[in-house]
């Protein structure tokens, strides 16, 4: 008999090169001297894979037996970056495979390099599920992810004239090897029709949901590795595909155009992710696809579930987890599946609900948060949109309980909004279901309390928490950051990789001269392959040897980019007056605006503006760099952060729910200057005041300035840099030939400036000015850089998922056997 042990690949660099040109010659009829790069990355990660599945089969099997409560982490969204290098780094087998491929003359950064990541989710959100999954498996929790396979993921971002332009993103186009399809697994999922009410011979009162469309959902799996274990969870993503016996009808009549337009419209369903950040489309399209997921996501874990248990078990086996409110409708799907389905009574459902789901915020912005026209709903999901509100008045009743008479306060507090045209309040409805709901930072958790959910805080106080987000230490360091990762391994051993607050051993060395040597040398080492690397592929210049300062992410007002850019052209204006205080500083830009958010394009095609007129400046040139880097994603994240000097997380305070990218620039020795917004007050806690650079008003400062009217243009006369900040935008210096391109932007901020540029302004160019001066004693910078290491362990995902697994989900590690 064949057991498992027997086909376990081995690892060695002969094995795994005899496995490539297998692979070569069996998964893609190629022999070697013809193979493309395209064929040789696809034939190392067909032997990589097999690696993964034969650790995920290990581990399937162990959970299969087991008696454990597993995680169902439900998100629209995953942005898991691209998977050979990481790979690799989990199995161990970089020195192998590099030698694999020597052998045939093959270069494997090259390989690397060659990968396109799957762009399934927007910015931090996504990449955060990507994070948990990581150290849910590091810590050997049971879980899978479940998600949408989207066949275009976000666009690819070129730049056209200062423009951004969108293309559409093909990352399927050349080959999935990471993905594994079932075919034996398929769901299906309903959409519109009627709600039949019969009460059977036995008085039982039932629904029955009669869809007028049906669509199937078939799952593609990726392995997620644990690191330093052989635990191997999996992605589970969605895709859908007509279902055949639904058309069948339709060409019987002969109605083959009715049949195949239904079949390209249940494909159309999971084409597309939507490029919104944080703030919602409101389309049809969207909703299906929010419910598509959960609703396979449900079947599937019932499925599972029945192999081996009773229904009523559900919520002991199952921790539903609601990444924001994009999988609310998992709540009044399961109650329809268990009461329509699996014939569960409504309290009972409802325990079950209540015991396994729980959710996490992750926005305050108003604007951001989810809901959804009645009409539509009550059209796309009727028997859902019976149990919302039956839901609701259960929750109305509790409510009148508590505050009788209080019709004020209930009607802010149904999941029905009744302002205007009737809408589903998908926060409320996540709430009212979750026994735990959770904000992403201190801060942002006890706005939550005090503004968006503040009824339901008062109401159930217990189940309101925080966990604060975290970065893995696997992607965001060891595989990013070679180079630190060997100094700091050197210095502290390698169990910081696992248990990232073992880098405060790091503290001893921070005044070690020579160790500050070795520490700035491996910075400006990263920052001379980031400097090669951006002049080979587009042609961009700077110097390595300059501060260089760093915003990353989604383009966006509140995250104020356009401060940034305001600070950018003081300094331009001071060299331009001869005022030089003999920092040279390169401000890199680097993100995508969703591509109907006007304001954010401008602000894009403002930094190419300023870039171009301090090129053109042989004086400014020599000091100053804006560098505007295309295509911000997960690959080309990992270039930058080892490189940053400085981190800019500037946002208006009160408005960023944490940030995720300022833990992965201090994990690189970042220092960061920015606003008690989100994690930073948090970063800023851990690292230490002094090795941080703060400025700005406070979440309450601004909540008072806003309401006692604030009048922004007051900055503009009291301040004479800001004015002529101002002033050479208008003037056309950054547009040559069209004075009035950034019109918009300027009115917005002299009027109205929803988000106080102009209020953090001076604070903020005089705090950079500290910078300057830091920078300029570079032992003491350097100290600072190694303590924002040092003292960063806290923002290890590891961190953020043992605080979930013990107080969210009770789910216990399992190991294998
Ligand atoms: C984003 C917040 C970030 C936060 C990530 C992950 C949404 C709705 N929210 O501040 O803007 O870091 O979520 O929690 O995308």
């Amino acid at each position: 008999m064949i057991e498992g042990e027997d086909l376990k690949p081995r690892d060695d660099a002969a094995s795994l090169r005899k496995d490539i040109v297998e692979k070569l010659f069996f998964e893609l009829a190629k022999f070697p001297d013809v193979a493309t790069r395209n064929d040789y990355y696809l034939a190392l990660a067909y032997a990589v894979r097999d690696r993964l599945l034969f650790r995920w089969i290990n581990s399937s099997r162990t959970y299969y037996t087991g008696k454990h409560r597993s995680v169902i982490y439900l998100s629209a969204e995953y942005l898991i970056g691209p998977q050979l290098g990481a790979s690799l780094l989990t199995l161990g087998l970089e020195e192998s495979a590099k030698a694999a491929l020597a052998a045939q003359g093959v270069d494997l950064a090259d390989l690397i390099e060659h990968e396109e990541e799957p762009g399934l989710g927007n910015g931090g959100l996504g990449r955060l599920a990507a994070c948990y999954m990581d150290s849910l498996a590091t810590l050997d929790l049971p879980a899978v992810g479940h998600g949408l396979r989207y066949e275009f993921g976000i666009f690819d971002q070129d730049i056209r004239d200062g423009w951004q332009v969108e293309r559409t993103d093909r990352w399927l186009r050349r080959g999935n090897p990471w993905e594994v399809r079932r075919y034996e697994i398929e769901h299906t999922v309903g959409f519109g029709g009627w709600v039949d009410h019969v009460t059977d011979e036995h008085g039982k009162y039932t629904a029955r949901w009669i869809p007028a469309q049906i669509v199937k959902g078939v799952p593609y799996d990726t392995t997620v590795p644990g690191y330093g274990t052989q635990t191997t969870n999996f992605l589970r993503l969605w895709s859908a595909v007509a279902d055949e016996e639904f058309d069948l009808d339709a060409f019987q009549v002969g109605e083959y155009w009715r049949a195949v337009d239904q079949k390209i419209r249940s494909e159309n369903l999971t084409k597309v992710l939507y490029p919104n950040d944080s703030s919602p489309a409101g389309k049809q399209l969207r909703l299906e696809q929010q419910f598509f997921f959960v609703s396979c996501a449900l079947q599937d874990c019932i499925r599972l579930l029945l192999q081996r248990a009773p229904i009523r078990d559900f919520a002991d086996k199952f921790a539903v987890q609601l990444n924001d409110t994009h999988p609310a409708l998992a709540v009044p799907e399961l109650m329809r599946l268990l009461i329509d389905i699996h014939g569960l009574g409504w309290d009972e459902a409802w325990d079950q609900v209540r015991r396994c789901v729980a959710y996490t915020n992750h926005t305050l912005l108003p604007e951001a948060l989810e809901t959804w026209p009645l009409p539509l709903m009550q059209r796309l999901l009727p028997r859902h949109i019976e149990i919302i509100y039956e839901i609701n008045r259960r929750f109305l009743d509790e409510v009148a309980v508590k505050w009788p008479g209080d019709h004020e306060r209930a009607a802010r507090m149904s999941i029905i909004g009744e302002h205007g045209d009737k809408q589903v309040r998908m926060a409320h409805l996540a709430t009212v279901a979750s026994h735990h709901i959770n904000g992403v930072a201190a801060l942002h958790s006890r706005l939550l309390k005090e503004t968006v959910l503040r009824d339901f805080a008062e109401l159930w106080p217990e189940r309101f928490t925080n966990v604060t987000n975290g970065v893995t230490p696997r992607r965001f360091v060891a595989l990013s950051n070679p180079k630190l990762t060997d100094l700091i391994t050197d210095a502290i051993g390698d169990g910081w990789i696992k248990n990232l607050d073992k880098l405060a051993d790091l503290e001893k060395h921070a005044d070690d001269r020579g160790f500050q040597e070795k520490w700035r040398a491996v910075k400006h080492r990263n920052k001379v392959e980031l400097a090669n690397w951006l002049d080979k592929t587009y042609g961009l210049k700077f110097d390595p040897s300059a501060l260089f300062d760093a915003q990353c992410k989604r383009i966006h007002e509140y995250k104020r980019q356009h401060l940034n850019l305001l600070h950018a052209i003081a300094l331009f204006d001071r060299i331009r007056r001869g005022e030089d205080d003999g920092v040279t500083r390169t401000i890199v830009f680097a993100g995508k605006a969703a591509p109907a958010y006007r304001t954010a394009k401008l602000i894009i095609r403002l930094a190419h503006g300023v870039a171009d007129a301090i090129n053109a400046d042989e004086r400014a040139r020599e000091r100053l760099r804006v560098v505007f880097i295309p295509d911000f994603n997960v690959k080309t994240a990992q270039r930058i952060y080892p490189a940053a000097d400085l981190s800019e997380q500037i946002s208006t305070a009160g408005m960023e729910a944490s940030g995720t990218g300022n833990m992965k620039f201090t994990l690189n020795g970042a220092l960061t200057i920015g606003t008690l917004d989100g994690a930073n007050v948090e970063i800023r806690e851990c690292v230490g005041a002094e090795h941080f650079f703060l400025f700005g008003l406070t979440a309450e400062q601004v909540t008072e300035r806003k309401r006692t009217g604030y009048r922004p243009y007051i900055h503009l006369a009291e301040d004479q840099e800001l004015s002529r900040a101002i002033d050479l935008i208008t003037s056309g210096l950054f547009s040559p030939g069209d004075r009035g391109l950034y019109a918009p932007l300027v009115d917005n901020l002299v009027h109205q400036d929803p988000f106080l540029v102009l209020a953090d302004f001076r604070s903020y160019v005089d705090t950079q000015r500290d910078v300057g001066n830091a920078w300029q004693a570079q032992a003491g910078w350097t100290k600072s850089s190694i303590l924002n290491s040092a003292r960063a362990g806290k923002f290890s995902s590891d961190r953020s998922i043992s605080e979930y697994a013990k107080t969210i989900w009770r789910v216990q590690p399992v190991k294998l056997k």
